[in-house]
């Protein structure tokens, strides 16, 4: 009883931090086109400006590798203050262009203009109204997603579909971000009226059909359905939906 009590809860606060942010992060542009190499952000979950630039990354329809950085972890720390000379996130390093940028306005605004070429939204920028919805978008999750927990080291990254507004997918990436696990982001939001809504209760009659050469479509393709959060672990060979077994695999496996 408890357990479902916690289980609504922890749904429930989820969405209510989505709400917070206005479902920032839900709709995705049509675009599939990925650059050649995968951009790396150095990231926390919990943290106000980290969410705008993952905000960013859904409605550009761009995957990059998460590198978390959580307050008190130590495995990624060093690496960012090698690379940016501060131990401050987010922090963007761009393969494809060399570029190095720190704060979550500057990486919006090239992300903008390198992979959206249309302006940034208002929403995204870190103005005062912004940063207090985010910052309690975090406080109506209890902070989780801010601080490291005692885990295990994975040989080979992970790879998670999200979209940075849904509320199965973020209580995932939370977990990931505190156990310090690096994972390939794979976003995958809305692109049509059809993809609104939980994966068993569509607002579409009939088969649900994704766009043609998306993401989405790719998905279905592959993993016989198109729902997040959808983890794959190379280290074990485990690929999971539903984020309830992958909370509980994650404490199993890597939870130290
Ligand atoms: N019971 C599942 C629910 C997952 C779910 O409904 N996810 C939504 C997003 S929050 C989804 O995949 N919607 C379908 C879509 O985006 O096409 C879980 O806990 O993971």
């Amino acid at each position: 009883m408890s357990f479902s009590v916690n289980r609504a809860r922890a749904v429930g606060s989820s969405v209510l931090a989505s709400t917070l942010r206005g479902w920032r992060g839900a709709s995705a542009s049509r675009s599939v086109e990925q650059p050649a190499q995968l951009p790396e952000l150095y990231d926390r979950e919990g943290c106000a400006h980290c969410r705008f630039v993952r905000e960013a990354l859904t409605e550009l329809n761009l995957d990059v590798r998460i590198v978390p950085v959580p307050l008190g972890g130590t495995r990624y720390r060093q690496q960012l203050m090698d690379v940016s000379g501060s131990d401050q996130v987010p922090f963007l390093v761009d393969p494809n262009s060399g570029e190095k940028i720190g704060g979550s306005d500057a990486i919006i605004e090239y992300l903008y203009r390198q992979y959206g070429a249309r302006a940034v939204p208002p929403q995204l920028r870190a103005t005062n109204a912004n940063v207090i919805k985010s910052k309690l978008a975090t406080v109506v999750r209890g902070s989780l997603g801010l601080e490291v927990r005692p885990s295990k080291p994975v040989a080979q990254d992970m790879i998670l579909y999200s979209f940075e507004a849904s509320p199965y997918s973020r209580l995932v990436r939370e977990r990931l971000c505190e156990l310090e696990i690096p994972y390939k982001l794979v976003n995958i939001g809305k692109q049509q009226l059809a993809d609104v809504g939980p994966a068993t209760f569509r607002l579409h009659v009939g088969e649900y059909k994704p766009l043609p050469n998306t993401k989405r479509s790719a998905m279905l393709e592959e993993h016989g359905n198109v729902q997040v959060p959808y983890l794959i672990d190379p280290n074990l060979n485990k690929d999971l939906f539903e984020s309830e077994d992958i909370l509980q695999y994650l404490n199993q496996n890597y939870a130290g």
